[in-house]
């Protein structure tokens, strides 16, 4: 195929109006082909699951430390220094990789598990006590990843309500400069500053995340000046992926009064409903990589130096790799679904993610016999994430 054939379009994945409903674009994408050039930004696009998969494990054709956002890095000075995991392949990626994994996998996890069951538990009591509609986004999808993460990170009391702005400016950074960056702009320094000084040794407790990350450079697995930017990444990573997960599968059992059922008779499915709604929702809709050389993907070749954007959310959508892409379905196994991503980047917080999940939706369940969504709610718009501002839900206390 020659690039005069690629389908190509002038919509803009990044506006407003696709943002806020991105369902129709990314059907018109992926039956574009399986790769369409997108001429506003001069990208070229994977939206079904073959590419964005193939685009995924492909690390070393498709590379991430040119950065994972529009921006090039061989060409552009990025707006924050570097991730060492996110913005780093092989073999700068894996020291800080290892060491994460080993601190952030299900072994090092089980020591918290009681604890934010319980916290979970506290949380949807105190909930209850109150009203029966309240707006899930800062009752529940904020409050308990604010409650848990943090701590466990081992961060100081003060200036926690930078992180999910932080988070929010960042995510909208992986996108083109438009006015949703621009907003975010003038607090991105402070911010920045501020997530920054949390990483420094003495501002972390002596037993969560961020202490083993510097015991980690002690050992000499990583070095003092790569520890502090590992605690960035949770930081960056951690939190604002999280809520919108929790939320994706608050607003998954508000539509679905049949699958809660499900969940209540068999409360063990809790995980298996979280990645469901991660699939369904896809909290983290787009990433980039950039081409280490001329790469053939879908019969296009993506020339050396230039961008592509996978579309996570479109390719867990994808009839031509799911049965009825678009049911949220807890009888369905959801497991190579790519929201987390694939291959060697895929997710390092992810056991992180569900446990939280996991602890959430248990207690819920346990708890209340029936939860509807009152109205649409409104949706946030980020230039990466698919999120909720308000989610309005009523419930009946079981
Ligand atoms: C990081 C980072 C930031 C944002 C997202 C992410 C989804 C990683 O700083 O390492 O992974």
């Amino acid at each position: 195929m020659t690039t005069a054939t690629i389908p190509a379009t002038a919509v803009d994945p990044f506006s407003p109006e696709v943002l806020a409903d991105p369902l129709p674009f990314q059907a018109w994408l992926r039956d574009a082909g399986p790769v369409v050039h997108l001429k506003r930004h001069d990208v070229h696009a994977f939206a079904r699951y073959e590419q964005v998969h193939a685009a995924l494990v492909d690390w070393q054709g498709l590379q991430s430390a040119a950065g994972v956002g529009l921006s090039n890095f061989r060409f552009e000075k990025p707006w924050r220094p570097p991730s060492l995991l996110l913005e780093a392949d092989p073999p700068r990626h894996d020291a800080p990789r290892r060491v994460l994994s080993g601190i952030l996998g299900p072994r090092a996890l089980r020591r918290l598990r009681e604890r934010w069951f319980a916290d979970a538990e506290r949380l949807v009591d105190e909930l209850l006590d109150g009203p029966d509609e309240f707006d899930a986004v800062p009752a529940l999808a904020e409050a308990f990843p604010l409650r848990v993460f943090p701590d466990a990170v081992g961060l100081g009391p003060d200036g926690r309500e930078n992180l999910l702005p932080y988070g929010n400016h960042l995510f909208n950074a992986f996108g083109p400069p438009n006015a949703l960056v621009e907003a975010g702009n003038g607090r991105a320094a402070e911010l920045g500053a501020w997530v920054g000084a949390q990483c420094a040794r003495d501002a972390l407790s002596g037993d969560g995340f961020g202490a083993a990350i510097w015991a980690a450079s002690d050992r000499g697995e990583i070095t003092p000046e790569q520890a502090p930017m590992i605690v960035r990444s949770l930081l960056s990573a951690g939190v604002d992926t999280t809520v919108h997960g929790i939320a994706a599968v608050l607003h998954a059992f508000a539509t679905h009064p049949e699958q809660w059922r499900r969940l209540r008779e068999r409360p063990d499915l809790a995980r298996v409903a979280f990645d469901e709604a991660v699939r369904w929702q896809s909290p983290v809709q787009t990433f980039f990589r950039t081409a280490t050389r001329d790469v053939e993907i879908g019969g296009i070749v993506i020339p050396d130096g230039s961008k592509i954007l996978m579309f996570l959310g479109a390719a867990n959508r994808d009839p031509r790799r799911w049965a009825e892409p678009d049911a949220f379905d807890l009888a369905r196994d959801p497991s190579g679904h790519v929201g987390f991503g694939m291959g060697l980047h895929q997710c390092v917080g992810q056991h992180v993610a569900r446990l939280e999940a996991e602890a959430l939706v248990t207690a819920l369940a346990a708890r209340v016999s029936s939860i509807e969504q009152v109205g649409d709610g409104e949706r946030h718009l980020n230039n990466t994430l698919r999120a909720w501002a308000s989610l309005p839900l009523r419930v009946h206390r079981a």
